[in-house]
């Protein structure tokens, strides 16, 4: 095979890097092999099939890659208006409420499928009308949704799970498969592959040059935040999370002089600025110092002025490591505090301790950072207790104390059930879900199960975000001014305040947290008060 076309299936706009890497990894191997990455995120809906007759007619591709990004559009966060007319539907008093939020939910599915749809017609047009392509498919939705998605895609698509490098030069060389996580579909039987050793990611850098001769569309991410890899795999064990099923758990490095590399030519040549270090977990653990350090002294060195972030411990930052976050350009950060007590914590494998996670704000706090951090809670998870809500409502507090209120941004995220994690198997033992149920199949029950937040405290906490969302006219997203995501350039530059204003003036997490405070603590005192008169009944005269 000599040319290879792919294409990112249309998400919200965010740079594609997984088939940057692809490219360049190919190039690398087999600088005779012709590429293109046509990315349709950046076409309006109704050009996206034009614009593949298109690129494919004229680029005559042997293999067609498609990347999938995201499907999810139900996310459980609060920053999703589908969560609040969610919790409209199922829990608001006011009847009005609950039909106009059976409308827009009704709105929001007809958009999931439709989306669903459209990614899924792509494969088929070039099957269809280019039927000497190979089509493979890969990437994080892609992954999550292997076994729904293999059905629905054409006979031959060969499915690839995870990291996609070695997958596609197999393919070019014409090599087997068997030691690649793939998956196909022939007839009604679907054949697996198993990963052997997983790569090592000690690749020379990105060929940015190159990038740039086969990516025209890159000018449309010069100001947004650029993806950089500097490591693959996770080692932790939380019950919710798919990371360790796409990446794998064990950690693989990227030497840190070829990740800042990546960096320094991103920045050089694009004169992009913002970067997010794409990693599950960028301290994944304290074998991590090294190359962590090492990369952010680096940055300073060459005098790279960026911001940057990603997801990170907190609990594993210690005050050197601080020190260096804030002089190399650490922006706003994303904490999965999760939750405030230490048994919740405990029980789903979180494997940090609450302490530690305060000490890494405090050192944050103390270098001079001077970022935004969003605490993103999961209430109501597995052993949620009242007791255990306030202590999530506490824990909140303390973080607000060691880093000033205007920086910290509660955010409510619920916990998703995503499959091939430890919860949905807890879930399915358990008999809250049942056993080949479809997680792509979104119903007003289904969505009601896979948003966790199961009764006998599910009411109460859904009325405490309806209550704080409703004061603050909807719910809110404080990421629209983070470096996290898109940001075009209208929001940056001068109008910078005015949305910081807005993201402060959204802080509907914290509303919601202490409205549950509020409802928490009448109840408490509902209980005493009821308590006391039983027992005055009871004993009389005493
Ligand atoms: C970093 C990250 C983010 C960052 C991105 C920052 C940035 N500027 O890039 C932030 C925080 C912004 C983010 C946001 C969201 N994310 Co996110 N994110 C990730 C994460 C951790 C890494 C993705 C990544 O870039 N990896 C590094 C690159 C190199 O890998 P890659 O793109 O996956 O590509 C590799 C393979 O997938 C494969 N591959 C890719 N394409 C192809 C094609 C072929 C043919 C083959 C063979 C292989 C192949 O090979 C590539 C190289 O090895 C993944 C989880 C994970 N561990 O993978 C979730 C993940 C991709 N995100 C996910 C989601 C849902 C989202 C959100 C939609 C969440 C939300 N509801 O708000 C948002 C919105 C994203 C958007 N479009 O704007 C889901 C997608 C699955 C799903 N349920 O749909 C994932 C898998 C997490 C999860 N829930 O399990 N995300
Ligand atoms: S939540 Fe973070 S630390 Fe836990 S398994 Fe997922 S990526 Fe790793």
């Amino acid at each position: 095979m000599n040319s290879i076309l792919y294409i990112f299936l249309p998400c919200k706009k965010v740079y594609p890097i997984g088939v940057t890497y692809l490219a360049d990894f190919i190039h690398r191997r087999k600088p005779e092999v012709r590429q293109r990455i046509l990315d349709l995120s950046l076409f309006p809906d109704a050009q996206r099939s034009r614009a593949i007759r298109d690129a494919a007619t004229e680029f005559k591709p042997d293999l067609v890659c498609f990347s999938w990004r995201d499907i999810q559009i139900f996310s459980p966060h609060e920053g999703d208006s589908s969560l609040e007319h969610a919790f409209n539907f199922y829990f608001a008093s006011n009847p009005l409420k609950r039909i106009t939020a059976s409308f827009a939910g009704l709105q929001q599915l007809y958009r999931y499928y439709s989306h669903i749809r459209a990614a899924l017609s792509y494969p088929w047009l070039i099957a269809k009308e280019f039927p000497k392509a190979q089509i493979m498919i890969g990437g994080g939705a892609f992954t999550a949704f292997a076994d729904q998605l293999i059905q629905k895609l054409p006979e031959g698509t060969i499915g690839i799970l995870g990291e996609g490098e070695d997958a596609i030069l197999k393919v070019i060389e014409g090599q087997s498969l068997e030691n690649e996580r793939y998956i196909l579909r022939e007839g009604k039987t679907i054949r697996k592959g198993q990963q052997g050793a997983p790569a090592l990611l000690d690749a020379l850098t990105v060929d940015l040059p190159y990038l740039t001769s086969i990516f025209p569309q890159y000018r449309e991410y010069v100001g947004e935040s650029i993806g950089v890899q500097s490591k693959r795999g996770c080692p932790y064990d939380c019950a919710f999370c798919l990371y360790p099923y796409i990446e794998g758990k064990r950690v693989r490095y990227r030497p840190p002089s070829m990740v800042v590399k990546d960096i320094s030519q991103h920045y050089h040549q694009w004169g992009a600025r913002r970067f997010w270090f794409t990693d599950a977990q960028f301290i994944t653990g304290k074998e991590a110092y090294p190359q962590c350090t090492e990369i952010l002294e680096r940055i300073l060195a060459e005098k790279l002025e960026i911001e940057w972030s990603g997801y990170i411990r907190t609990s594993l930052i210690t005050p050197e490591l601080a020190k260096l976050m804030v002089r190399s350009g650490v922006g706003d950060l994303e904490v999965a505090i999760t939750s405030g007590s230490q048994a919740v914590l405990n029980n789903l494998h979180m494997g940090f301790k609450l302490e530690r996670l305060y000490d890494g704000c405090r050192y944050l706090a103390e270098a001079g950072f001077k970022g935004k951090v969003i605490l993103n809670y999961s209430l109501n998870s597995p052993k949620e207790t009242e007791e255990s809500l306030l202590q999530s409502v506490e824990s909140y507090k303390k973080v607000a104390a060691i880093l000033g209120e205007e920086r910290v941004f509660p955010l409510m995220f619920f916990l998703g059930i995503q499959p091939n994690t430890d919860l949905e198997e807890r879930l399915l033992k358990e008999g809250y879900l049942s056993a080949g149920y479809n997680p792509l199949m979104l119903t007003p029950t289904s969505i009601r199960k896979l948003l966790y937040n199961p009764a006998p405290l599910n009411s109460f906490i859904a009325k405490a975000c309806l209550r704080a969302w409703e004061r603050k006219e909807g719910s809110r997203d404080p990421r629209k001014w983070t470096g996290s995501l898109s940001q075009t350039p209208k929001e940056s530059g001068p109008y910078a305040d005015q949305s910081l204003i807005r993201g402060i003036e959204g802080n509907s997490g914290r509303d919601a947290l202490l409205s549950l405070e509020e409802i928490l603590r009448s109840r408490q005192s509902l209980r005493a008060a009821k308590d006391s008169s039983e027992k005055s009944v009871a004993t009389p005269g005493v």
